[in-house]
This record gives C-alpha cells, structure tokens and sequence, in this order.
C-alpha cells in the first residue's frame, strides 16, 4: 500500500466495572488507535498500551510520543510498503513493541483490505469459530469472585482466568473450584511472586489448574524454569515472552509449558504468528491473550486465535465482558461459549465514527 498519514487516537473506554489485577485496578481504558491513510483506503490498529507502567515497561503516553517521533514517520518515510515490511522498518527502534504491533496492524488491516482478503485467511486460520474464555479481576473476597465467576459461567464462557496475588490466591482458587466441580480453570499471578513462594505455590496443585500464568517477573527465565519443576500444575509465560527469541529460550530452558501468545507484547501479528509455529512444531499448547482490546484489536485476536496451534481456550471474550458500547458497529459477541472468527476483508470490522469521537480524547494526524 501507500501511505498518505498516519492518525493516532487516545480513546478513553469506561469499562462495565473495575477491572482489578496484582499490579492495580482499572475503570478506564486507555488506548491508542491507530488509522493508516492509503491511497488504496484506511486501515486500523490498536496500540494495546495500559495508562501505567505496571503490566509492561510500555505505557500510552509513551507509546503515543514514540509513535509521533520515530515509529510512523519510519513508516511514512518509507511511503509504499507491504505488510512483511513494517517489522524491519521499526527495528532500529529498540522495544516499543506494543506501538510496532499497533503499527503494524492499521498497515495490514489496509493491505488486506485493498486485496478482499481476510486477516484469519493470511494468518493461517483453519477455523471459523474459537473457543472462548474470561479472564477474571480479583474481587472484594472469595464470595464476591464465586458470584463474578457464576454469571460468566451462565453467560457460556468455556474456561475461567482468575487473577491471583499473594494473600488472595488459595483461598480464591478453592472458592471457585469448589462451588463449579470440574470447570476449566487457570490462575494469573502477572509476576506477584518470586521463588521464594515455591512450596505456596505448589499448593495450587490440588486444585486440576490448565495452568498458573506469569508467577515470577518478566526476566526470570531461570527461576520459572526452577519453579516448573517444583509444580505439577504447568507453567504458563505472558509478560516473559516479547519475542520469538524469548520463546525459543523459555523452551529451551523448561520455562514455560504452555505459551500465552499476545500480538501486542509481542511485537505484531506476524510476530505472533511465528512463535505460534514454534510452539506447534514443539507440541507446546498456546493460547491467545488479551488486553482489554476495542473491537479493533479483538477482531485480530479472534482470527490469530483460530491458527491451529491454539489449542487451549483464549481470553478472546464478547466486547460486553469490558464496554458497554464498542468503537465497532458489530461488536464480537458469545455464541454458544465461542466467538467467529471475522470473514471480512482486513479485519472484516466497521468502525463506528460517532462512538470513536464519543470516546476520543487527543488526536493527530501525521503527514510525509
Ligand atoms: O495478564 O493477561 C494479562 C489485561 C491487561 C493486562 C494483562 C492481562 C490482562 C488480562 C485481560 O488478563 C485479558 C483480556 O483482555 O480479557
Ligand atoms: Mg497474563
């Protein structure tokens, strides 16, 4: 495609309710979208930056100068461009993944689009549907998580996230395992503890988890690989895994078991598509995570999430789980506990123009 701007978007989405984790709550989503101007038509993107720093050393603010200084005049300057390009352009930028996927996403959105063809399609979907799950804030007390966990359960949800954090994980994992039997259950720490916490943690083990995701920091590479085997229940890495590098290490050093595989964290799509096929060539199960995404980013996630790799329920959930009202004009929603993978061209979104400026609050539009 060629293209003539690039227009950057600070949205912010009230959330249905707080959303609370080890690292913090909250009731407002911040995010950048990101809309690639081609003589071919508009593509869109999502930045999945936090407002804090907390989840990933990204962050909105930073994302948005980094975007407006370096990452899309990179891609400016480069006028005509493929898909397969964008991760090279970027590269000279060290990090900033999150703002490369977004990127990187608006310019395949309108690369796809211009060709009809679908991202599930070019990805390598070989599903039409994917099974859905939820991931689970931590709540007031146990009780008040059991009652959150039974509505999404009525709701058809496959699979329960709970989010964990020391002094708020036995007691809240018991909760939900004893009064739903044998539902599909895993536990997010988001790095709340350290080796030390290995025989805590192996406490877990009663309680049949898929997994326990993210239990040390994003660079303990050798203490997951300690505490993988001291734990019967496997160890899943997210904040560990920036890269398809970072993958191939966890792998080989026993890390991880299972893999959550976020676009965003990871640099983009493509990025994630690769270490989707490590991971299959390795018979290690992936799944897909999420970050609170609009139904920009949601969208992608529900066409990644049907490569054949995914065996495990993602945290691809209705749009409902999070907003009451969507930037997109046919929001992903839960059928039978599973969402469609969209078959439209590009994303196979609209966007909705009067609920995108409802929610915009700064925007700039950046030229050749
Ligand atoms: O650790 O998976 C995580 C949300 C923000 C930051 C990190 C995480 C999450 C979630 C929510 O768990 C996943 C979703 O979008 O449903
Ligand atoms: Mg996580």
């Amino acid at each position: 495609v060629t293209l003539e701007a690039i227009e950057l978007r600070v949205l912010h989405l009230p959330l249905v309710s707080p959303f609370t984790t080890s690292f913090g709550t909250e009731s407002v989503r911040e995010v950048i979208v990101v809309r690639a101007r081609t003589t071919d038509g508009d593509g869109w993107g999502e930045i999945v930056t936090s407002a804090e720093p907390y989840y990933s050393s990204e962050y909105t603010h930073g994302a948005w100068d980094v975007a407006q200084r370096f990452l899309a005049p990179a891609l400016l300057d480069a006028r005509t461009l493929a898909p397969d390009d964008v991760p090279r352009l970027l590269e000279p930028v060290v990090g900033h993944r999150m703002v490369k996927a977004g990127l990187e996403l608006a310019v395949l959105d309108a690369a796809l689009r211009a060709e009809s063809r679908p991202l599930g399609e070019y990805l390598g979907a070989t599903v039409d549907r994917v099974p859905s799950g939820v991931s689970v804030g931590i709540q007031r007390d146990p009780d008040a998580l059991v009652e959150a966990v039974g509505g999404y359960l009525d709701q058809g949800y496959v699979r329960i996230k709970i989010k964990i954090k020391p002094g708020r994980d036995l007691a809240d994992t018991a909760a939900v395992r004893d009064a739903f039997g044998g539902i599909r259950l895993q536990v997010d720490a988001n790095s709340a503890y350290t080796l030390a916490d290995a025989d805590l943690l192996a406490e877990l083990d009663r309680f049949d988890l898929l997994l326990i995701e993210q239990p040390l920091q994003e660079d303990d590479l050798v203490d997951h690989a300690a505490l993988a085997r001291r734990l019967r229940t496997p160890v899943c890495l997210d904040e560990s895994i920036t890269s398809l590098k970072a993958a191939a290490d966890a792998l080989a050093l026993g890390s991880a078991s299972v893999i959550n595989i976020k676009a965003g964290r990871v640099g983009g799509y493509l990025e994630a598509v690769r270490i989707h096929d490590l991971c299959r060539e390795a018979g290690v199960p992936v799944w897909c995570g999420g970050m609170l995404e609009t139904g920009i980013g949601r969208a992608a996630n529900a066409a990644l999430a049907a490569l054949p790799g995914f065996t495990l329920p993602g945290d691809v959930s209705a749009s409902d789980r999070f907003y009451t009202r969507d930037i997109v004009t046919d929001p992903i929603v839960l059928e039978d506990g599973h969402v469609r993978v969209p078959t439209g061209p590009g994303l196979g979104i609209d966007i909705d123009p009067i609920a995108l400026d409802d929610v915009t609050i700064d925007r700039v539009e950046l030229r050749r």
